[in-house]
């Protein structure tokens, strides 16, 4: 599939959700410099596919008509031995469907003109809120300016806008996703035929981050949590450098990315061949309760419905598995929420409170942590809502116990 053949459908999305003399302003990610490989802004990604820095795309509705101009930066003919070519307007043209591309060191002195000419009246970017101890970064800056030039503009969060959009996957997102929890599960497999007491945690890491770049899927979703014993009590543990004792678990939340698309898949293991008593006990109820959650899941029901079952259940098995004695303890072993949006966000844009949709993809991630026992379980999978239920997207990985086991020691016996 090609994002071109889906980016004109995005901008009629759009066009529903402006009113006529508004616009939006979007702003690429800045260029990045020392080690870093450059990852896009996701709204500017969202709607013009472009990979590249220093652009701006700036979309004015008027007379009910969207009208759409593409700012790339202008090739220096001297820099293109240094830093090779940049792209073309044919080829930013090709990818994302604008026809209209002008450049970048143009886009300051046409924008006032742009806004006044086509009398617009509020403006939507793809800001993120500053803090007040900092100074305002270069999108905020923007809006300040913007609204001493053309005086009684108004500036708003682009989020508001695309939240209805990006909360419903087409069917190129979804490709893209599941080729992100695809090249993850692989990632995966190799871990649970390869771990072994001993190894430090960020072995485990690098065996995953192998799998991922010879797949050609250079980028994590989110920095990966791979957590042995009692770290995988620590929610958001990311040093990954203990060594992994043996007859413990190890937790792995981890996630390659796709064309910017997350994969987010947590899955606990035993390091030796079984789990320990205890550990396979506390195992099964955490998966029971991911699994009764999922099969909840269809049009209609809201995350707000799905995290007071998961309390519920969560509840009783505190109190099955002797760690509570008041139903209001459990939140000491599990402080979390069910789960959340994914997309081009590992934590996607997507109401918190609002109902499941066809066409929406959420992750289902029940856990437990008991640090004094040196015990965490999380469970997470991908999960794509569809006109009659659900479908499992990571849903090949294995979690049951006996896959597991039998997984650990047929390795270990090789
Ligand atoms: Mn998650």
């Amino acid at each position: 599939m090609e994002i071109r053949d889906f980016i004109p459908k995005r901008f009629e999305k759009l066009a529903e959700q402006l009113n006529n003399n508004e616009a939006v302003i979007l702003f690429s990610n800045d260029p990045v410099h020392g080690v870093n490989r450059f990852e896009q802004d996701k709204n500017f990604l969202y709607f013009t596919g472009l990979e590249i820095a220093n652009a701006r795309l700036v979309v004015v509705k008027n007379s009910d008509k969207l009208n759409s101009t593409l700012y790339i930066e202008r090739n220096i003919p001297e820099r293109i031995v240094w830093d090779g070519a940049k792209m073309y307007p044919e080829e930013a043209t090709e990818i994302s469907t604008i026809k209209n591309v002008q450049f970048t060191d143009l886009f300051e002195a046409n924008i006032t003109t742009i806004m006044a000419f086509n009398g617009v009246r509020k403006v939507y970017c793809n800001y993120q809120i500053g803090e007040m101890n900092k100074p305002l970064d270069s999108r905020l800056f923007f809006a300040e300016e913007l609204k001493k030039r053309v005086p009684g503009i108004e500036v708003g969060d682009f989020t508001d806008i695309v939240r209805p959009l990006r909360q419903i996957k087409d069917e190129f997102e979804l490709e893209q996703l599941q080729y992100a929890i695809d090249v993850t599960g692989q990632g995966l497999d190799e871990i649970f035929n390869y771990a072994e007491a001993g190894m430090f945690e960020f072995e485990l890491e690098a065996m995953l981050y192998n799998e991922m770049l010879s797949s050609g899927f250079r980028f994590w979703g989110f920095t990966p949590i791979i957590a042995s014993g009692k770290n995988a009590a620590t929610l958001h543990y990311i040093d990954n450098d203990t060594e992994i004792d043996k007859d413990t678990m190890v937790l792995c939340d981890v996630g390659a990315s796709s064309y910017g698309y997350s994969a987010d898949i947590t899955r606990t293991f035993p390091i030796g061949e079984k789990f320990t008593p205890r550990a396979k006990e506390v195992y099964q109820e955490v998966l029971a309760i991911q699994k009764e959650i999922i099969e909840m899941i269809k049009p209609g029901v809201s995350m707000m419905q799905l995290n007071d079952k998961t309390n519920e259940l969560i509840t009783k098995a505190c109190h099955k598995l002797g760690l509570i004695k008041e139903d209001s303890e459990f939140r000491k072993y599990y402080m979390h929420s069910i789960g959340h949006h994914l997309g081009l966000d590992t934590h996607d844009v997507g109401a918190r409170n609002s109902n499941l949709e066809a066409g929406m993809v959420i992750t289902i991630e029940p856990g437990l942590y008991i640090p004094e026992e040196s015990i965490g379980v999380r469970i997470e999978d991908d999960i794509l809502v569809t006109e009659s239920g659900y479908k499992v997207l990571s849903g090949a990985i294995p979690k049951e116990v006996s896959e597991l086991e039998a997984i650990r020691k047929a390795s270990l016996h090789r």
